[in-house]
């Protein structure tokens, strides 16, 4: 299992977007108990000139800026230096490895990490030679930076670690594979007060009290869901003989029942 708490130390020009992480909810909890230590280092406090100048021209010529390399790695080195271990440099870039549930529990299992953001059209490529490890992306979209990047990573990240989520949380973690082998099935049809609402009602089962039942109506939702509207998923991974049993049935049942 995971052991002592985690350091993330974030490179970027704005370091107030990552109280949206630290502040609020889960990880802002995880936070304040200390299972994760985050603390972010600006290029702009490494700027050498009275105007603080952080972009630079490409050699290239043309429109865009680079980040300049100077207060940059400046600031890399402080973010590395604070780590008790040597970290490893992460870039966030859409030229990275693409960001899954695989790529988080291994990134969650890290103890010292450096999450460097770009801004403008990124950094000098002698940059990411020397100072950075490896490069992630979290989908091929364009971002403006790579601040929020780096913020979905830490938020996941930060979910795995022991003591994160609350008792309410980490007790739906066992229903097969949710916190194991992540998001192989996607969830439920969930039910909240009042009993009836626009019309529609809640499934009976989920009143009963046999929880035995539910967790039967749970299981089958969830492979029918995932079979439904991501069949990807589903190709990915081979079913015991219960779990075929109850995809059978929800496929048989589909289009001849109410929704
Ligand atoms: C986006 C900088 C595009 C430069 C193709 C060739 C970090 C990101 C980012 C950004 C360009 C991530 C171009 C998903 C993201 C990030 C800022 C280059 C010109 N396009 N994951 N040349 N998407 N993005 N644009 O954008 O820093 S992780």
């Amino acid at each position: 299992m995971l052991a002592g708490r985690m350091q993330v130390g974030i490179v970027t020009l704005f370091p107030e977007m990552f109280t949206a992480v630290t502040s609020f909810g889960i990880t802002g909890r995880a936070c304040r108990d200390g299972i994760v230590e985050v603390a972010c280092w600006s290029p702009r406090d490494y700027a050498k000139d009275r105007h603080g100048t952080v972009d630079d021209k490409p050699f290239s010529g043309g429109a865009g800026m680079l980040m300049k390399t100077g207060p940059l790695c400046d600031a890399i080195a402080a973010a590395k230096a604070w780590n008790d271990k040597t970290p490893s440099v992460i870039y966030l870039s859409p030229q990275g490895r693409r960001l899954d549930h695989t790529g988080v529990t291994l990134l969650a299992q890290r103890r010292n990490l450096v999450l460097v953001c770009g801004r403008y059209q990124g950094i000098d490529e002698r940059v990411l030679k020397t100072e950075i490890d490896e490069e992630w992306s979290i989908g091929d979209y364009v971002l403006s930076g790579g601040e929020l990047a780096a913020m979905v990573m830490l938020d996941a990240i930060i979910r795995y670690q022991p003591g994160a989520l609350g008792h309410e949380d980490s007790a739906g973690l066992d229903s097969f594979a949710d916190s194991n082998t992540g998001l192989s099935l996607l969830d439920c049809p969930r039910y909240t007060r009042p009993r009836e609402f626009a019309g529609l009602t809640v499934p009976e089962v989920l009143i009963g009290g046999n929880h035995e039942l539910v967790r039967r109506w749970q299981l089958k939702q969830r492979l029918g869901q995932t079979w439904l509207k991501r069949p990807d998923l589903l190709a990915q991974q081979s079913l015991d003989q219960h779990e075929q049993v109850l995809l059978n049935e929800f496929i048989s049942e589909y289009g001849t029942l109410p929704t």
